[in-house]
């Protein structure tokens, strides 16, 4: 399985990304893995995602680690299902990373109308790697300069694969404009280095 960079839809024929940190390839599913994928999502209870008083449009599920935008809670969640494992193997392997550093899994369902705004990933989270199902979607990136913001568009076609990771996932902020028709996403993350300290250190009192 090659990966092959690409940023807003063109190919880098030398592989480099042209987003430094961000890379994505198409048809990492095939139509019958992403059937069976979204199969497997309708199973889930999936809950609007809350943010403070706030209310999204899209319903949203952790496993591993949940974070709680609600009250800033890091806490472990509900293990993975077995359903994600072979996924979570080859997202790991399309971002070079080992399987057991993604110990998060976020799966999201954008109903018609639903996006997701301008934000960067939480810092308790390193590497993001997303797999996107339904309807095609364009990740947006953007960057503050002095004089107004760098942007990227990305686009994300149903059984495509991203992953953030440095300057896309710390430099830059991304959102997902709303759709028309649903989408669904399953993004695995990693801890970083200052969440692991603090499950070291918490570990270590109880
Ligand atoms: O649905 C996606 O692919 C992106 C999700 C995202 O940006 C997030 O959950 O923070």
């Amino acid at each position: 399985m090659e990966a092959i960079a690409k940023i807003g839809g063109q190919a880098d024929l030398f592989g480099e990304p042209q987003l430094p940190g961000f890379a994505q390839a198409e048809q990492f599913l095939t139509t019958r893995e992403e059937q069976m994928l979204i199969a497997h999502i309708a199973g889930v209870p999936l809950t609007p995602f809350r943010f403070q008083q706030w209310t999204g449009h899209r319903l949203t599920c952790s496993f591993g680690w949940s974070y709680d935008f609600e009250n800033g809670a890091f806490a472990r969640a509900e293990p993975m299902p077995e359903w994600l494992n072979s996924l979570r193997l080859r997202a790991a392997y399309f971002a070079g990373l080992d399987a057991s550093e993604l110990v998060q899994a976020l799966v999201t369902r954008y109903d018609p109308g639903a996006g997701i705004g301008w934000h960067k990933d939480r810092p308790v989270f390193e590497h993001v790697v997303g797999i996107s199902l339904g309807q095609a979607a364009t990740l947006r990136l953007r960057r503050r300069t002095p004089t107004g913001f760098s942007r990227f568009n990305a686009a994300l076609a149903s059984r495509s694969i991203y992953h953030l990771s440095g300057e896309a996932r710390h430099d830059w902020e991304h959102g997902i404009a709303a759709m028309d028709a649903t989408r669904w996403s399953i993004t695995f993350r990693s801890l970083s280095a200052k969440a692991k300290r603090m499950i070291e250190q918490d570990e270590k009192k109880s």
